[in-house]
């Protein structure tokens, strides 16, 4: 075994074997002369790293992920402010585990939520090998004004960045006319010149493979991480929570989903029916909620633990028997011990 340096100043360790001399390096490939000079041979190498998706909310960072793995692994609704932990979607293919970490959505820091919240974007940067900001590309060919205002937290200091990162300009199914991109992606380039920028469309899953190739060569060299077949970190507790909150999303209106939470109290496997009981608290932030949630006649509540049951059998492959109870906690949103139970601060990875 040799380490060799590569062109990026990054090792690699190899089995170089014996009679054989390392004639080149690339990018992705070592070149390899055997001795007699005979024959050429070359030895990929393996990329894994890590990828934050990060950017305002509602661009489509979490639909993008769920594309890309071609499998749901984070919620995704039409309201902004959706994703409220660091959730992690693993990738592998041949040569290569991309390990994305899908990302609230950059807003103002308003209270305890909110703030952990820009937390675990910053310890998604943080811990990235490659950068993913994702925009609505729709929205600032029709709104320039507002990029500036919504890049704000990122751009400065994703200007300063050496680390490889490539831009998803989102949501060009909504406008068929392209060339009114250009003068979105000339500001993006000045903003980030080292930056490639990729327009796609996540709902569509158009242009997917190219940036599932474009992800997987700006990653580094280094073994994998995770199994193969390991799509996601996230408990299966977790991911049943967070179905339930993207049903409360769906079905409930006005500032109500902002003050929801959903802990999961009990699980147990019932041997006499085959089925797993799950027994979930929805917590809501005011009392009046309580009652939005329940909805006339229980008639929310019920539309919510149908839809939701449906696909945490979907996750656990198996019957479900969901209970669902509504509790009102004034102000925990402000509660640091009932954020952290909640998996906030890094908890549910
Ligand atoms: N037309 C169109 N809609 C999209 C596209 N990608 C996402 N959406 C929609 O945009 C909305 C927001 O999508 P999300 O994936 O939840 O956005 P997000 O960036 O994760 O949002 P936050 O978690 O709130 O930060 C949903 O209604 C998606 O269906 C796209 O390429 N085209
Ligand atoms: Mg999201």
């Amino acid at each position: 075994m040799v380490a060799l340096r590569c062109p990026a100043g990054r090792s690699v360790n190899l089995d170089v074997p014996p009679g054989h001399t390392v004639l080149s390096l690339t990018k992705n490939e070592v070149h390899i002369l055997r001795s007699a000079g005979l024959c050429r041979e070359t030895y990929m190498t393996y990329r894994c790293g890590r990828v934050a998706l990060l950017g305002p909310p509602n661009a489509g960072k979490s639909t993008l992920l769920n594309a890309i793995l071609g499998q749901k692994v984070t919620i995704v609704t039409p309201k902004p402010q959706t994703t409220r932990n660091q959730i992690v979607g693993i990738m592998t293919e041949e040569g290569v585990q991309a390990i994305f970490m899908d990302t609230p959505g950059l807003t103002q820091v308003r209270g305890r939520l909110s703030k952990a919240m820009i937390q675990a974007v910053w310890e998604s940067l943080r811990q990235a090998d490659v950068i993913m900001p994702v925009i609505d590309g729709n929205l600032y060919v029709r709104h320039s004004e507002l990029l500036e205002k919504d890049l704000a937290p990122i751009a400065g200091v994703l200007a300063r960045d050496e680390r490889p990162m490539i831009v998803v300009i989102n949501k060009i199914d909504l406008f068929s006319d392209k060339s009114l991109m250009l003068p979105l992606l000339e500001r993006l380039q000045e903003m980030w010149p080292g930056a490639e920028l990729y327009p796609a469309s996540a709902l569509l899953k158009d242009g997917l493979p190219d940036l599932r190739r474009l992800v997987a060569n700006a990653l580094p060299e280094a073994s994998k991480e995770f199994p193969e077949d390991q799509i996601s970190t996230a408990p299966v507790r977790f991911m049943a929570a967070e179905t339930i909150r993207e049903k409360l999303f769906l079905y409930l209106r006005q500032e109500v989903p902002y003050g929801v939470a959903v802990d999961i109290e009990g699980w147990e496997e019932i041997e006499e029916t085959g089925q797993t009981l799950i027994q979930a608290v929805i917590y809501v932030a005011k009392p009046l909620h309580k009652a939005m949630v329940i909805g006339k006649g229980g008639g929310t509540i019920k539309k919510i633990g149908t839809e939701a049951r449906k696909e945490i059998q979907e996750l656990l492959e198996g019957k479900v028997h969901l209970e669902l109870w509504v509790k009102v906690r004034e102000h925990w949103t402000e509660d640091p011990s009932f954020l952290r139970d909640l998996g906030f601060f890094g908890e549910t990875q």
